[in-house]
């Protein structure tokens, strides 16, 4: 056998002490309180709405769709559900995903029509299907069949927004020169007990092209899960985050070690790292590991994000870092 040093014998047993420590912190049930974080002003209505279903006794799974049903539900939440603003044809196409972090496995709606609650729709392809996302005409048909109700998504608000954006001359659309409207809700949750789920649900941009698919319903994108690790989310330019696989991204920097606001910022400025362009790019982002820490975080001051946090029966408004 080699003969060791005191140095290298010292490293290596701090080495497994580390290794030891992170083992039982990863296999330890954590036992906390249950933890609800969403993005923008309209988190905090539906974060209590997902405590107050949690505590009822539903699982995660309901308290996040719950808790998202009620900005889809609200008219004047013009970025998610009913009242959401349509595409550059006058049609509301909403994206919505849910991902269970125990069973590693998510559902997933994109440019659904007709169909208050895609976040419920995902749901019900996470529960009853074997696939993992539905898009456009057979999004709507599996809605129809899972006894959903059709309706009309453009309220007079909305309606007349678009009216107002078709008769400017001037107007922004997407063919390379995007327009600026957001304000979609991603929540991320844990039990309290290790367990985390991630749901988002939009609009997407306003005045997209008809058929645009953003982050928020792709996997990994806008939302992703792990109970081993914990839950992100994201909102912004879905076009710019989706290159980046922002959820996934900040669940594997927690996996390796980071706590969740590091994570947030690592991914950001991994981002501008690349392309620093995207410094001036919309991405806001939050997270939450197993043990109930959170973070969230904005790549610039102008496109700061408001987010909401709810812990041990308090509800909170708060303002992310920025980062430029
Ligand atoms: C999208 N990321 O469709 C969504 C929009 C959004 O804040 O989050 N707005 O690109």
């Amino acid at each position: 056998m080699e003969p060791i040093d005191r140095r290298s014998f010292m490293k290596s047993v701090a080495g497994a002490a580390v290794l030891v420590a992170a083992d039982s912190a990863r296999t330890k049930a954590y036992e906390g309180s249950p933890v609800f974080l969403s993005t923008w002003v309209h988190g905090k209505p539906a974060n209590e709405r997902a405590a107050e279903v949690f505590k009822a006794g539903g699982n995660l799974l309901d308290a996040v769709e719950k808790g998202i049903n009620v900005a889809e539900n609200d008219p004047n939440v013009t970025s998610v559900g009913y009242g959401g603003l349509p595409n550059a044809q006058g049609v509301v196409e909403l994206d919505a995903a849910i991902i269970d972090g125990t069973r590693h496995r998510a559902g997933a709606v994109c440019s659904l029509r007709e169909i208050k609650n895609p976040i419920s729709v995902a749901r019900l392809v996470l529960e009853k299907t074997q696939h993992t996302t539905l898009a456009g005409e057979g999004a709507l048909r599996f809605a129809l069949q899972m006894g959903f109700r059709p309706e009309q998504l453009l309220t007079p608000e909305s309606l007349k927004k678009w009216l107002d954006w078709k008769a400017n001359p001037q107007r922004k659309t997407f063919w390379l020169n995007p327009a600026d409207n957001h304000d979609t809700l991603g929540m991320v949750a844990t039990d309290g007990k290790g367990h985390v789920v991630s749901g988002c649900s939009t609009s997407g941009l306003a005045w997209k092209i008809p058929g645009r698919v953003g982050d928020s319903p792709l996997i990994g994108c806008g939302v992703y899960a792990d109970d081993n690790v914990g839950a992100a989310s994201a909102t912004g330019n879905g076009d710019l985050m989706s290159n980046y696989c922002t959820s996934i991204s900040i669940v594997h920097y927690m996996a390796r070690g980071a706590s969740p606001q590091d994570a947030c910022t690592e991914l950001l400025e991994h981002m501008v790292k690349t392309d620093p362009d995207n410094r001036t790019g919309d991405v806001c982002v939050i997270a939450i590991n197993n043990r109930g820490e959170i973070g969230a975080a904005a790549m610039k001051k102008s496109y700061r994000l408001k987010y909401a946090l709810w812990r041990d029966g308090e509800s909170q408004l708060l303002e992310s870092v920025a980062l430029y």
